[in-house]
């Protein structure tokens, strides 16, 4: 009786290693053959992706990259940045260039889809809205009609500003700007009434980039959210492995925020007796191997980068010359969306 169970057990566990075998794909032999992952950003978007005079990129976005380089390489700074505009991410990401996007790309059905691609999770979530300098004396989106209206091409921001304007029986002008800054110095000089992307970047773009003489205080955000925005880790079909070990590491991130394990304190925490945390922290083994990483692999993360709240507090939070509030991005047990699913 019971060598029949054992019998059949061990049958599985031999599907098991097939299976994983299989699905070891060539995106991740390249990557650890490389050394460092090609993780593409955006131009640059304070508290999210930018880099220093140094040319080091901090902020949310890349914490994530760095977050998955620590979880494959034991070392955050095996990363590899490529700026790409909005135009140029996905193809980018298709055609091998960069290993996974990691900036503002919102999580859609075509672009999961019909693009070749992965959305991996959500690291923020977001909505589209409307910068306008508070001298025009606007208040509400509802006043916009006939504006002119800066807009990046290639982007979820184009499209929603078509169907809310038609939905609203308003009428505007698209200035359409790939890049960035460009958009951004076009929007300072007068070029259009009103700056329409993620409200991120409206929150970064007001405290960052506004030229003096002018400044925060002479721009406002409008109320309206008229868009859902989720923002994930993209990577291409094909290489279910590399994708998972993407997801994990943010699904790492949060998950030690809700453990209340933190970059100061994660050593401490190994001698936790809590066995979620043990297992967390690679103390119980077999989540590293189930993932293909060293089962130090979120001791890495957060030793290295930080938890989730520790990040967004630090590069767009309340640390942050942007204080966004941590709003939808709370915790799901703090009222907010941001929910992993269990290390086990
Ligand atoms: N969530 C939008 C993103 C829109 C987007 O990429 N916007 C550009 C232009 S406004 C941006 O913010 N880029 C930031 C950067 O390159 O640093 C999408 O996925 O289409």
């Amino acid at each position: 009786m019971f060598n029949k169970f054992l019998a059949a057990g061990a049958a599985v566990a031999t599907l098991v290693t097939a299976a994983s075998a299989a699905y070891a794909g060539k995106d991740l032999d390249a990557i650890r053959a490389r050394g460092a992952i090609n993780c593409g950003v955006g131009i640059g978007t304070a508290g999210f992706m930018l880099a220093d005079s140094q040319g080091k990129w901090k902020g949310l976005s890349v914490d994530v990259c760095r977050a998955v380089a620590a979880a494959l390489f034991g070392d955050a700074e095996k990363v590899k940045y490529q700026p790409l505009t909005s135009q140029q991410r996905f193809t980018a990401l298709q055609s091998g260039e960069v290993d996974m996007v990691m900036g503002n790309a919102t999580y859609t059905l075509t672009r999961d889809t019909a693009l070749g691609l992965d959305f991996t999770g959500v690291f923020y979530y977001d909505g589209q809205s409307f910068l306008v300098p508070k001298a025009l004396g606007v208040k509400s989106a509802k006043e916009l009609n006939g504006a002119t209206v800066c807009v990046a091409p290639g982007t979820t921001t184009e499209l929603n500003l078509a169907d809310y304007f038609r939905a609203n029986k308003m009428t505007f002008k698209p200035v359409v700007i790939e890049k960035v800054d460009e958009i951004r110095a076009a929007f300072f000089a007068g070029r259009c009434d009103v700056y329409t992307t993620d409200a991120s970047s409206l929150a970064a773009t007001r405290a960052a980039n506004v030229p003096p003489p002018r400044s925060f205080d002479d721009f406002v955000i409008l109320p309206e959210i008229i868009s859902k925005e989720p923002l994930g880790p993209v990577v291409r079909h094909g290489d279910n492995q590399f994708a998972d070990i993407v997801r994990w590491a943010l699904y790492a991130m949060i998950e030690a925020e809700e453990y209340g394990i933190t970059s100061k304190n994660v050593d401490e925490m190994l001698k936790s007796d809590n066995p979620v945390i043990k297992r967390i922290l690679g103390v119980t083994p077999g989540m590293g191997k189930a993932l293909g990483v060293d089962e130090k692999w979120v001791y890495n993360i957060v030793k290295q980068v930080g938890n989730y709240g520790e990040s967004f507090d630090r590069n767009v939070g309340k640390d942050s010359p942007l204080k966004i509030e941590r709003g939808l991005n709370k915790l799901w047990s703090q009222g907010g969306l941001q929910y992993a699913p269990p290390i086990r």
